[in-house]
This record gives C-alpha cells, sequence and structure tokens, in this order.
C-alpha cells in the first residue's frame, strides 16, 4: 500500500486533529489516502481477502464487486442522526437536538480505543470540481476501507484535495468509526457551528461515506446559508433542444423517488428523432449560487452515484445500467447463479443468493436483494454525463422542480405563480416514505425540498435564506412542482413516467420561454393538456381528470394541514410564507 507523505512543514490544524483523533481511538497504524489505482488496487486486495468484497463476474461485470453489510445495518437511521447547535432553536424541530457538550463527550466514550487493531485512513476530499470556488473540501477520518472505496467513486479524493486543503487552509472534519456496528451504540452527530461530524457503529452509506449527506447537505447548509448559496436535495440535468439550446433544470424529490433516473433520462422515440438530448450534471446533491448575470448556476458535489438498485432496469434507467456494467461496488443486492448481481425489477432470472448470502430460489416470499440496496460508481461511467458536470462555474439553472410520492390529490404538474408561491410549493411538499430510511414505509410525511432528513438548520431560517434570493437583480428559475405518482382507484400508476416525464419536462420549458399558456387556479398554473405534447401516450379519463386536474375540496384540507405544518415552526417561520399560505387558502375558499 502506497504511503502518501505530507509535505506540510509544521503541524496545521490537520496534522493537530488526526494525532488527537489517533490517541483517542489508537488504531496500529494511520494511512494517508492519495486516491492512486495503487492505492485502492491494495485496498481492494484487502478487502477480498478478508471476505469484505466479493469479486463478481469477471466477464459480465469486470472490476466490481459486492458488499453485503450487516443486516441491522442498512438505511440512514434518522432517529440516531443529531443537530448539535449552542442553541435548541437552530436545530429547529426538523432535526434531533443534543447539545454539543454532552454529544462531544458521548462520542468520545465511543471513540476511545475504538480502532485497536485496526487502520485509520485519512481522506482528503473535495466536493465538487477542483478548480472551482463553488466546491468546499473535507477530510474523513474512518477504519473502514469500504468507506475509503466508496468515497474515492463518490468524490475528488487523495492528493489534489489535499493541495485545496493545504491552499485554503479550512476543512470539514468528519471522523467515523464503524465500532461494532451495534444499533445500540450508533450515532451521526453534526457540529455545523464546528465544521464537524462524528459517526460511529454504522457502514452503510448515507452514515459513513461522510463527504454524502453529513458533509455536502447537513453541514453544506449552514455554510450556504453563510455565505448566500442553496444546497439542495436535488439531481442536476441538461435538456437540449432541436435548435441545439440546452437548458438546465434543476429537482428534489424524497430518497428513492426517481431521481437517478430523471437524471439519466432517455426521451421518447419521437423526441429523439426530433434532436432532443438529456445530459447528467448530477443525481443527488446541488449547490447553487447567484452568477454575475443574476441568474443560479449549480454544480454536483460529487463524483458518483450511490443509486437504489431495485427497480434499475432496461425500462427505467438504461443509462444507470449501462455505467454499472464495470467498475461498481454494489451493496447488499442477490447474485446470480453465474455470480452477477441481481435485484427485484432487473429481470426476470432468478438468483441463487440473497442479500444476506442466504440460497434463495422462487419460492422464497422475501426479496431477494435489499429494497435498499445500492451501487457506487463513477459519474464518468454514465454515457449520458455532461461534459459541462466538471465546469467550475457551474450550470446555469432555469427552472427548479420539487417533486413528492403522492397516491392522491396532487396532480402531474403545475407552476408556481412566482418566486415566494415556489418556496411555499417546496416548503409545503409531502411525500409517502421509502426504504431509504429505517422506519414505516409509505407513510406521507411533510418533507420540504425533500430535505426533511438533510437540513441542518431550523427549517425556518432556511425558508427565510430561500426568500431571500428573490431580489433586485435576481434572474430566478421558474419553480414547479410534479407528482409521477399519482394512483387511480384500481392503485395503478396513472402516468408512465420513466421516458415520458420528458413531456412534462418540455411543457416547463415552454413556460420558461413563455411559449405555452396554462389554466390559473389557486394552487399554481396547470397545463392544458393540449399544451403537452401526448402523442403516444393512452390516458384514460380518470388519468386525464386526475392528472390535469384539480380537486378544491381537497386542497383547501391539503392547505389547512400546510397551516398547521408551518406553525410548529412558531415565531421564526417568515411572515411572507404565512402570508402565502393564507392567501391561497382564502383563495380556494372563495373558489
Ligand atoms: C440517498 C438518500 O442515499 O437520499 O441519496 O437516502
Ligand atoms: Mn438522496
Amino acid at each position: 500500500m502506497s504511503e502518501y507523505k505530507r509535505s506540510a512543514s509544521s503541524l496545521d490544524a490537520l496534522n493537530q486533529w488526526v494525532l488527537e483523533v489517533a490517541q483517542l481511538a489508537k488504531p496500529d497504524r494511520i494511512h494517508w489516502c492519495d486516491g492512486s489505482d495503487v492505492e485502492n488496487d491494495a485496498l481492494v486486495a484487502q478487502m477480498l481477502a478478508d471476505g469484505t468484497l466479493i469479486k463478481l463476474n469477471e466477464r459480465t461485470h469486470p472490476d466490481s464487486y459486492l458488499h453485503r453489510s450487516h443486516p441491522d445495518d442498512v438505511a440512514r437511521v434518522e432517529h440516531l442522526t443529531f443537530v448539535c447547535t449552542s442553541d435548541r432553536d437552530d436545530a429547529g424541530p426538523n432535526n434531533h437536538w443534543m447539545a454539543p457538550d454532552q454529544a462531544r463527550q458521548q462520542m468520545k466514550s465511543l471513540f476511545d480505543g475504538c480502532m485497536k487493531g485496526r487502520t485509520m485512513y485519512v481522506v482528503p476530499y473535495c466536493m465538487g470540481p477542483i478548480d472551482s470556488p463553488l466546491s468546499r473540501c473535507g477530510v474523513e477520518i474512518t477504519d473502514s476501507p469500504y468507506v475509503v472505496a466508496n468515497m474515492r467513486i463518490m468524490t475528488r479524493m487523495g492528493a489534489a484535495a489535499l493541495a485545496r486543503i493545504e491552499r485554503e487552509g479550512s476543512f470539514v472534519k468528519g471522523l467515523h468509526s464503524t465500532g461494532e456496528l451495534d444499533p445500540d451504540r450508533r450515532f451521526i452527530m453534526h457540529f455545523p457551528e464546528d465544521l464537524e461530524i462524528q459517526s460511529f457503529g454504522s457502514g452503510y452509506g448515507g452514515n459513513a461515506l461522510l463527504g454524502k449527506k453529513c458533509h455536502a447537505l447537513r453541514i453544506a447548509s449552514h455554510q450556504a446559508r453563510k455565505e448566500g448559496w442553496l444546497d439542495e436535495h436535488m439531481l442536476i440535468l441538461g435538456i437540449e433542444n432541436p435548435k441545439g439550446e440546452t437548458h438546465y433544470v434543476a429537482a428534489a424529490f424524497p430518497s428513492a423517488c426517481g431521481k437517478t433516473n430523471l437524471a439519466m433520462l432517455i426521451p421518447p422515440e419521437g423526441y429523439r428523432k426530433d434532436g432532443w438530448k438529456i445530459s447528467t450534471i448530477g443525481d443527488d446533491i446541488c449547490w447553487m449560487r447567484p452568477g454575475k448575470d443574476g441568474r443560479l448556476y449549480a454544480i454536483n458535489p460529487e463524483a458518483g452515484f450511490f443509486g437504489v438498485a431495485p427497480g434499475t432496469s432496461e425500462k427505467s434507467n438504461p443509462n444507470a445500467l449501462a455505467s454499472i456494467q464495470q467498475n461498481t461496488i454494489f451493496t447488499n443486492v442477490a447474485v446470480t447463479d453465474d455470480n452477477q448481481p441481481w435485484w427485484e425489477g432487473l429481470d426476470k432470472r432468478v438468483p441463487v443468493t440473497d442479500w444476506k448470502g442466504n440460497a434463495y430460489d422462487a419460492s422464497a416470499t422475501h426479496p431477494a436483494a435489499h429494497p435498499n440496496s445500492r451501487f457506487t460508481v463513477s459519474a464518468k461511467e454514465c454515457p449520458s454525463y455532461s461534459p459541462h458536470a466538471e465546469d467550475a462555474q457551474g450550470v446555469p439553472i432555469s427552472a427548479i422542480v420539487f417533486g413528492g410520492r403522492r397516491a392522491s390529490l396532487v396532480p402531474l404538474v403545475f407552476e408556481a405563480r412566482d418566486w415566494t408561491h415556489g418556496v411555499l410549493v417546496g416548503a409545503a411538499m409531502g411525500s409517502e416514505t421509502t426504504a431509504a430510511a429505517t422506519g414505516a414505509v409509505g407513510v406521507m410525511r411533510r418533507d420540504p425540498m425533500a430535505m426533511k432528513p438533510f437540513c441542518g438548520y431550523n427549517f425556518a431560517d432556511y425558508f427565510d435564506h430561500w426568500l431571500s434570493f428573490d431580489k433586485p437583480g435576481a434572474k430566478l428559475p421558474k419553480i414547479f412542482h410534479v407528482n409521477w405518482f399519482r394512483k387511480g382507484e384500481g392503485g395503478d400508476f396513472l402516468w408512465p413516467g420513466f421516458g415520458d416525464n420528458m413531456r412534462v419536462l418540455e411543457w416547463m420549458l415552454k413556460r420558461v420561454d413563455g411559449a405555452a399558456g396554462a389554466v390559473e387556479t389557486p394552487i399554481g398554473n396547470l397545463p392544458d393538456p393540449v399544451d403537452i405534447n401526448l402523442d403516444g401516450v393512452e390516458l384514460t379519463a380518470e388519468a386525464r381528470e386526475k392528472l390535469f386536474g384539480y380537486d378544491r375540496a381537497g386542497w383547501a384540507s391539503e392547505f389547512e394541514h400546510i397551516g398547521e405544518y408551518l406553525q410548529e415552526y412558531g415565531a421564526r417561520m417568515p411572515d411572507a410564507l404565512n402570508g402565502e399560505q393564507t392567501r391561497i387558502t382564502h383563495e380556494l375558499s372563495i373558489g
């Protein structure tokens, strides 16, 4: 394994911290990661030898591996995730809170001696293109080689990041240990005032790859507020029209609601023939900042995809499937008789081993792959990856989309009348829960801007921050809401989704260009179905009514709930948002 020697002349903040952690955690060895191929090969060899990784079929999936996590460690643990601010109100009712001193004390006892017999890896990383002013760096200390291998795919990790940290002098500190993987000794703590994360007892992605949810969302949300930008749980895609013009769209959906599929969408055949093209910038996180021209410019802080495997197929997402044919780490998927990775929805084969490593056959009644099983792969493997994803200044955003998983009430698409209304649309988002977090699946909960598990401060302050972008000279994107998941009386989805979502994107861009009409309603501007290209889509009368209509009584009751939800934030809730809720409630009441 290569030993990367740092050139720093003195004990700077990083050296000092590494030393302190080493004294506490007492590892046998310390390894500074340089991100090289040689280092990665050595780590993979070590993980193959100790069973952390299992080699998959080299012919069908070259350089790809399976990792089986502990069966009790398969998803983010929101109930064990804390934001530790000095003032409890700064964390808000949307976060679990613990006093920083108490949290530090508790974590100190967990980390004490936890790396005995293990190697401590020091992982410098950059979130975002290495030369972008929008990017931010961090260092994760971890005792998990699996985490190192995943961080190498998901971030710009190693020597270049370390050089930037040395240049800038500031970085987010992330300390992680898998501990004993005991769910009763598991905590994910955030100290935003100190740009610090401490995570113990889990090896699962969102809990352990600290660059992702912990840094790029929870801690970055603080940095964004302080520095005047937006840190969002959004995909970013480019849409090129037949004239060769590209618009970029950022879209927020709760976990496991199809962000990766939308980011990599392949347009229906008619669109492709006409010259429409989609390119992918990111599938999960978006950092946006106003440019000199007043528009919002966005980067994807990540370098890879940590996507949900189940449901990924030739039909739902051919680009994702092509991306994961090689150089991929699969976590908790099933395996076929010829050692290929498999998950529900992939195809009709029956795997022989389930995600826990037990024998599996057609008579089994449980899913073979864990519903939150994942693939980790570099964005560069994706056929639709945009060359502009590496642009240091980011890409200009024309439209922002909010979306939830709503079986009833919410139509296919509507447009917010202005920015303030759009912020309310995002703040009021609701969605049915999925397997991405532990807990019940399918329960409707408010998930503002899809940030419920990820906003590292009080939502009321976050909405205020959003509202602050509407100022003279700003050329803000239009805001839309979509619902791909509306169901009919029989329980079937009414909208075909996937590639056909292109039709909805096209309508949005026509609205951006002022080239399509809309029906004004109290909830926002709805498309007239004649303005959406439905050529080749069969919709029943029920589908048309539910996808393009709106139920005034149902929305009146929804707005009552939204009002109650906003009240939970008390006096901190911005007046402008309360006022918007009151205005729409009134409009709904007069018909
Ligand atoms: C994710 C999530 O892993 O949102 O992206 O849970
Ligand atoms: Mn996510």
